[in-house]
Parts: structure tokens; C-alpha cells; sequence
């Protein structure tokens, strides 16, 4: 990766505390110093936004077959990268997203059931040359998860309309995944209080990356 700056990504699913989590690293962060850019996928781009109403909340999203889902999770992605992630990166920045290339290989791959061959491919494709320097997935049981959604959530988007045993293998893809890829991937156990998953997430940090926390 020819750049200068530094990109993390959390992953983990609904309602395990990613955005909560960012909040707290950016605050960190700028505490020491940085200028973090938090970003979200889908989105964080003009064109992205509209892709996540549709994926997320337009009527005409409904019908979406699974392929068509996982091209436009990864359309979302092309443009974000090469209009927002990749400029960043090049100008130095700490470049911070809730969700990323992970997400696509889970839902879509694993709990959507389509060909990883396919989603490794189309991911490859929309991402280019940009990779997370280190990924976050943040592990919560379902329970938990369920009941920080029904309290955080008035009304529930169509992915998350998805059955239990949809969100159990996205839970287990997640694990899977972070078995397979220890030097990218940081589990974190995000059942328990904010403060102590913020700290395992700094430690983490602190070990893998000590310049990161100074400026
Ligand atoms: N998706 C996909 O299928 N393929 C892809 O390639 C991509 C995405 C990129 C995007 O959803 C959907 O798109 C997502 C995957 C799919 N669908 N699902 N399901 P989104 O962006 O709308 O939402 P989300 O990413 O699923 O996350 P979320 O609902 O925003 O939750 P979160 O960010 O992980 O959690 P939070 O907002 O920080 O916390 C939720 C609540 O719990 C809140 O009230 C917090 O105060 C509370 N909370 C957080 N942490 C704690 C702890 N530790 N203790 C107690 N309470 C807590």
C-alpha cells in the first residue's frame, strides 16, 4: 500500500457498539494529537448515501436479490475509496470506518451464502489497493446484541428484518474470520462495559502500533 497515513476498520454485527467504540478511539486520538476522518459503509460519499437508502430503507430496495446487494455494497465502496479513503490516506490521515471489506465477505459471503470466490473478487475490485492496517471485530452474543438494538432502534431496516440464524452466521463468519487472519484481525469481546471494551481496543493498539497513540 503506497501511502502514508493509517486505516482501521470495526466490524462486527448490528448492535455489538462499533459506533460507540469509534467515538471513543477518535476522542483518543485527538486527544494525542491526530485528525481522524470516521467514515461509515455503506456511505460516506454522496453517491454512497443514496446507495444505503436503498440498500437499507427504500421500498424499491426490497426486491433486491442477494447478487445485486453484494454490487452495490461493493459500488458503494469503489467510490468511497477512490473519493474520500485513498486521498485521505496519501495526505497522512488516521482514517477510521465502521464497516469495510469484512462486512461484505460476512453478509453477503457467508450469511447471504453467495460464492466467496466471487465476493473476494468483486471486494478486491471495488477496494483497489487500499487495505486496513488493522481490523476490530468487536464480539457480542445475541442476546446482547438484540436487546442493544430493540433499546437503540425505534424501527428495524431491512437487513436487520433478517431471521436469528442469519445473525448467527454472520457471528460466526466474523469469528471464523478472525481466526483466519490474526495479524489483521483484533477480536474483542464487546459484551462487556464500554470503558473495558475501549480499553482492550487501546491496548490492542498500544501493542501492535505504540507510535499511533503520540503525535
Ligand atoms: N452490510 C452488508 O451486508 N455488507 C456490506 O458490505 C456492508 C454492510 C458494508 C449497515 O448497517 C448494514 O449493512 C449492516 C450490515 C450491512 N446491517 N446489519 N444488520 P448500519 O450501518 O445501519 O448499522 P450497523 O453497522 O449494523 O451497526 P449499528 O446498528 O449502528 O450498531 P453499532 O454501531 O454496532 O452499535 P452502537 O450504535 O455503537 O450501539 C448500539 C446501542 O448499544 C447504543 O444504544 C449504544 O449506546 C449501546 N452500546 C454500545 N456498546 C455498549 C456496551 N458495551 N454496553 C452496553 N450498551 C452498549
Amino acid at each position: 500500500m503506497s501511502t502514508t497515513g493509517f486505516f482501521i476498520t470495526f466490524e462486527g454485527s448490528e448492535g455489538c457498539g462499533k459506533s460507540t467504540q469509534i467515538q471513543c478511539l477518535a476522542e483518543h486520538l485527538r486527544t494525542s494529537g491526530h485528525e481522524p476522518l470516521l467514515l461509515r459503509e455503506p456511505g460516506g460519499t454522496p453517491a454512497g448515501e443514496l446507495i444505503r437508502h436503498l440498500l437499507q430503507h427504500a421500498p424499491e430496495g426490497e426486491a433486491l436479490t442477494p447478487e445485486a446487494e453484494l454490487l452495490l455494497f461493493a459500488a458503494s465502496r469503489a467510490q468511497l475509496v477512490r473519493e474520500v479513503i485513498q486521498p485521505a490516506l496519501d495526505a497522512g490521515r488516521i482514517v477510521i470506518c465502521d464497516r469495510f471489506m469484512d462486512s461484505t465477505t460476512v453478509y453477503q459471503g457467508v450469511a447471504r451464502r453467495i460464492d466467496p470466490a466471487q465476493t473476494d473478487l468483486i471486494n478486491a475490485f471495488a477496494m483497489g489497493s487500499v487495505r486496513p492496517h488493522i481490523t476490530f471485530v468487536l464480539d457480542v452474543d445475541r442476546a446482547t446484541a438484540r436487546q442493544r438494538m430493540s433499546a437503540s432502534r425505534a424501527k428495524l431496516d431491512r437487513i436487520e428484518r433478517e431471521s436469528e440464524a442469519f445473525f448467527e452466521a454472520v457471528r460466526q463468519g466474523y469469528l471464523t474470520l478472525a481466526q483466519n487472519h490474526p495479524d489483521r484481525i483484533v477480536l474483542v469481546d464487546a459484551a462487556q462495559s464500554i470503558q473495558a471494551t475501549g480499553r482492550d481496543i487501546l491496548t490492542s493498539i498500544a501493542n501492535k502500533y505504540p507510535d499511533l497513540l503520540k503525535k
